[in-house]
């Protein structure tokens, strides 16, 4: 079936591209379109064209999953040097999503109409490449070159409002896209309308500069932002197809990076979380209002993820104090999302009509989805889900936010466990994209996919745990830290062990980030822990040391590192580093300089093992599910892809003599993974 559709409408032919589900721009496409263009020009009959995308949007750009090998011709440019050298006028029709090279086919049209809605972006640099048809050399002849860092280096997606003030579509229409077009076709009959005939608008030096150097932050430095700024720059120096030809070029070289293919894998990744929704033929529970219980952090922060979503929701909390605590937890929030400007006052009057709190239990009745998140302690779980087993109506999920308790347990004490599931969210709940759905033994299908439209409304990115200490992505944070904790006592500082994986892109390293949470956290996980612990194993006791001395971290101005009255800035501490020579000294261990990359190589084995055990114990479905917890839920560098696709890179053979090397290195208690099922999942 050919992805493209002509009809003439007398004497405009109208090009429809046909390639669900995005009308991703594929070769067949591109050939399709480039043989239209052909045809248009040859026939007299004809006076113009419209492009218009079928279904339900135009073409939300390249079809990304040709990138990872040589594209195939016609490449995208020649189709849009076809449209540009043909005599006849082409306008484009958008609706849905005009993205990436659909948006770059726009620019090289005569014309662009917008149906109210449409979202407009080039998107590239989330993929660690560039926009490779023309979009840093044609947006910057129509919105200038600061304007164009901004869009292209942020990948930002406007709507066609500020597409049409900006100039770059020249209607908005409520309706009748393709009727409305075919009039804008017949009033350039006889005209061409190019871009590339336009000069870029000279812009002042500082706000180039200025727009860069705001990129650049944004961005991370990351190259492809680089090289987007220079490639917009030449847009004001170079002829068009030098400039043209440059930004195929760097292009092409970006596209092969790895830091390319890990961001390809992120995306495709993300999107594999929701294939179990889709393909699933269970019927998700209808979700209208929530009940949070608890208005602590966690559950003010999940009651604002839910009233963003624009669910109805109810807070309550047995105890007033905390009440109201949390009421004015959400309120401030929104306050400031005010003051902001990230949302209207009207919005806010909306958003707080659908929010409600309690501290009786009555009012959860009409709840269709209860979400727990309590004291961490299971007695009080358990009596909390006394209290919602009574007062919950019958066909209303329960679901418990705990971090590291058995809800298998939990459920077991209710009426009905296959209503009972995990709904474990990441701190700031209303702002972390991760969220574990925890499958217990009796969860039913239709909770699972309920938690999974749920997450896919709040737009978090879900992953299916099974109901295992640490679920998924505690669990291997546990491991990487132990990791981090071993090469402590091997010879590595707190700030060595930092730098490397901040400089390897980690948003904070594992010492930093045991200060903000509080080094009590975790110490509370291990005495817990501590009757069942093996005491062959290895145990670092560090953290246990500096917990003893009351260095809990920021929260008392020391931890790992020194903190100054009420300011988050961290200095080393030399007492740190003496009770980490002595903690040496104590094991007998002669202390050695470890380098950057073995501390790096070291965690991301240690990552890569603690996701293959996953696996292998059936708690994670599919391995890219770790990469997308990691990423979205602990600060791993999304550039980097993930212990997976590292794997995968790495191959079997030496990933396989990498953990042998690990263990030898980690000492008792480290059990090298079969890694066999994580190759075969790849
Ligand atoms: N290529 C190939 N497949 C794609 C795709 C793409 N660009 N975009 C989405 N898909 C698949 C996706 O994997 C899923 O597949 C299905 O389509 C539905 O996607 C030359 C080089 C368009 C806003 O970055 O932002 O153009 O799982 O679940 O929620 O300069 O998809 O069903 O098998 O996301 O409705 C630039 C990326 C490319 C747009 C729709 N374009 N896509 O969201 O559906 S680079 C992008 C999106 C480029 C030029 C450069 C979203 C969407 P499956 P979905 P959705």
């Amino acid at each position: 079936m050919s992805k493209i559709k002509i009809h003439h409408d007398a004497d405009v032919m109208v090009i429809t591209v046909d390639n669900p589900p995005i009308n991703a721009g594929s070769t067949e496409v591109r050939q399709g379109l480039l043989d239209a263009i052909n045809a248009l020009d040859v026939d007299r009959k004809l006076t113009a064209a419209v492009i218009i995308g079928g279904g339900t949007t135009f073409i939300a750009g390249s079809d990304i999953k040709e990138f990872s090998q040589p594209l195939m011709e016609p490449h995208l440019p020649l189709v849009i040097a076809a449209i540009e050298s043909c005599s006849k006028p082409v306008v484009c029709a958008l609706h849905g999503a005009a993205l990436g090279g659909g948006f770059e086919l726009a620019l090289g049209c005569d014309a662009r109409i917008a149906l109210e809605g449409t979202v407009l972006g080039l998107p590239e640099v989330t993929l660690g490449i560039i926009p490779g048809a023309g979009g840093t050399q044609r947006l910057p002849r129509l919105i200038g070159v600061e304007k164009s860092i901004e869009l292209i280096c942020t990948g930002a997606r406007i709507k066609a409002d500020l597409a049409l003030q900006l100039g770059i579509v020249s209607q908005v229409v409520k309706t009748d896209l393709l009727a409305n077009a075919l009039v804008l076709a017949r009033s350039m009959i006889g005209t061409k309308n190019r871009i590339r005939d336009i000069a870029t608008p000279i812009s002042a030096p500082e706000a180039i500069a200025s727009a860069s150097q705001k990129a650049l932050k944004a961005g991370k430095n990351r190259p492809q932002v680089q090289k987007a700024i220079e490639m917009v720059c030449n847009s004001l120096v170079l002829p068009i197809d030098e400039g043209l030809s440059i930004e195929r070029n760097v292009f092409q070289s970006l596209r092969v990076s790895s830091e390319a293919k890990a961001l390809r894998h992120q995306f495709f990744s993300e999107r594999k979380l929701f294939k179990a929704l889709s393909e699933s033929d269970t019927k998700a529970i209808e979700l209208s209002q929530i009940a949070v219980i608890g208005a602590g952090t966690m559950g003010s922060g999940i009651a604002m993820a839910c009233l963003n979503a624009g669910y109805a929701v109810i807070l309550l909390d047995q105890h007033e104090a905390a009440l109201s605590n949390g009421v004015k937890r959400v309120e401030q929030y929104y306050e400031s999302r005010v003051q902001g400007g990230k949302i209207s006052p009207a919005q806010i009057c909306e958003l707080l009509q659908r929010f409600s709190h309690a501290s009786n239990w009555e009012l959860i009745a009409s709840a269709d989805l209860i979400i727990e998140a309590v004291f961490e302690d299971i007695e009080v779980k358990h009596e909390v889900f006394k209290k919602i087993d009574r007062y919950a109506k019958d066909g209303a999920l329960l679901a418990s936010n705990t971090s590291y308790l058995d809800i298998d347990a939990i459920a077991e004490k209710t009426k009905n466990p296959s209503r009972v599931f995990g709904l474990h969210f990441f701190s700031p709940a209303q702002i972390m994209k991760l969220i574990e759905i925890i499958r217990c033994k009796k969860t039913s299908p239709a909770a699972i996919a309920t938690g999974l439209g749920f997450a896919k409304r709040l737009g978090k990115m879900p992953i299916i745990s099974a109901n295992s200490f640490g679920f998924i992505g505690n669990r291997i944070y546990a491991a990487y830290r132990r990791q981090c904790e071993f090469m402590l006592e091997e010879g590595a500082y707190p700030e060595q062990i930092d730098k490397a994986l901040e400089d390897y892109g980690f948003a904070m390293g594992p010492f930093a980030v045991a200060d903000l949470s509080g080094l009590d956290i975790a110490w509370g996980m291990r005495k817990s822990l501590a009757a069942s612990r093996n005491p062959a194993h290895r145990y670092v006791g560090i953290p246990d040391s500096l917990c003893l001395a009351g260095r809990l971290g920021r929260k008392t101005g020391a931890g790992y590192y020194l903190y100054a009255e009420g300011s988050n800035s961290k200095s080393i501490d030399p007492i740190v580093n003496e009770m980490i020579d002595s903690a040496s000294r104590a094991k007998g261990l002669t202390r050695r300089s470890l380098s950057t990359d073995e501390i790096v190589e070291r965690v991301l084995l240690t990552m890569i093992n603690e996701t293959a055990h996953l696996l292998s114990e059936n708690v994670v479905t599919q391995a890219s599910d770790c990469d997308v917890a990691l990423v979205n839920g602990y600060g791993f560098p999304r550039w980097q892809g993930g212990p997976t696709f590292i794997a995968s890179e790495m191959g079997q053979e030496k990933l396989d003599q990498g953990l042998q090397e690990l263990a030898l290195a980690s000492g008792p208690g480290f059990v090298i993974a079969n890694t066999d099922m994580l190759f075969k999942s790849l």
